[in-house]
């Protein structure tokens, strides 16, 4: 059985000021998503963003940037519906209509770095259950143990079908820290049969996803976790990123899972 490697290419915050690699552009995250699956990811978590590199849930903008990855390589594709603090949620929602293999289910709301991540518990059930209708699979955004609670809560109403997909982020600021501890603490947690990765921010990204590994779990890589290869040397991309994961699921012995394979682990509906 191997395990899944997915790309976070971009996300919600960081801007080419940042990294100069970041990819912004629907032609630049389809190129470093198809790189990405050359190099090993089955799965592609996407942030779209503006012209001044805004976060934006722009309906045309996905669809477009699904078409050109679509065009390059048959990777998975799972649309952020956190998108970035400033997009309403209706704008958010909207994004799955376009119909992913899977996107993002954040299930609380909770202070985020600076600014708010505003996730109401009515509208995070009506978007689970509209998931649920459009056979989309959720990748349950977790940030603190009580979202796992919430996330269980969804599931008990019939609104997640299995097996249950996890994300444990650690190391945003408003949510848990990134910590050896807490990671454990979570996955004991986690229902039995649950599929999960760590998505360690910053600095901590190298040690929790080897840990992530090394307790069973898949990984997620790329600019959007971190903008370092290591301390003071910014990653010249996402290849990078992708490549160190895939090395140390290797040299921990583990295989990596191809896109069949993916589809067979996380139990994605059809198409
Ligand atoms: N960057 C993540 C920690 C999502 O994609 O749904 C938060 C996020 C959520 O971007
Ligand atoms: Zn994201």
């Amino acid at each position: 059985m191997g395990v899944v490697i997915t790309v976070a290419p971009t996300g919600p915050i960081a801007t080419t000021a940042d990294n100069p690699h970041l990819p912004t552009a629907p032609e630049e995250i389809a190129a470093a998503v198809a790189d990405a699956y050359d190099a090993g990811a089955s799965v592609a978590h996407l942030h779209l963003r503006d012209e001044n590199q805004r976060p934006t849930a722009d309906p045309g903008t996905a669809r477009r940037t699904m078409e050109l990855i679509a065009e390059r390589c048959p990777v998975l594709i799972q649309l952020s519906t956190g998108v970035g603090l400033s997009v309403p949620f209706e704008e958010r929602e909207r994004l799955v209509e376009l119909r992913p293999r899977m996107a993002t289910l954040n299930p609380c709301s909770m202070s985020f770095g600076d600014g708010e991540f505003r996730n109401p518990p009515g509208k995070v059930r009506r978007l689970a259950a509209r998931m649920r209708e459009l056979d989309i699979k959720p990748e349950l955004e977790i940030y603190d143990t009580g979202h796992l609670e919430a996330c269980l809560r969804l599931w008990e109403e019939g609104l997640l079908a299995e097996p249950l997909q996890f994300s444990v982020v650690l190391g945003v600021r408003g949510g848990m820290a990134a910590t050896a501890d807490n990671l454990l603490a979570m996955v004991r947690r986690l229902p039995p049969d649950a599929v999960w990765q760590v998505v360690a921010i910053g600095r901590h990204n190298l040690p929790l996803t080897a840990m992530g590994l090394a307790l069973g779990g898949n990984a997620r890589a790329g600019l959007e976790d971190t903008l370092h290869l290591r301390k003071g040397e910014l990653a010249p991309g996402n290849r990078p990123l992708v490549e160190r994961a895939v090395a140390l699921a290797r040299d921990l012995d583990l295989a990596v899972a191809g896109v069949a394979e993916t589809e067979r682990l996380l139990g994605l509906p059809g198409r």
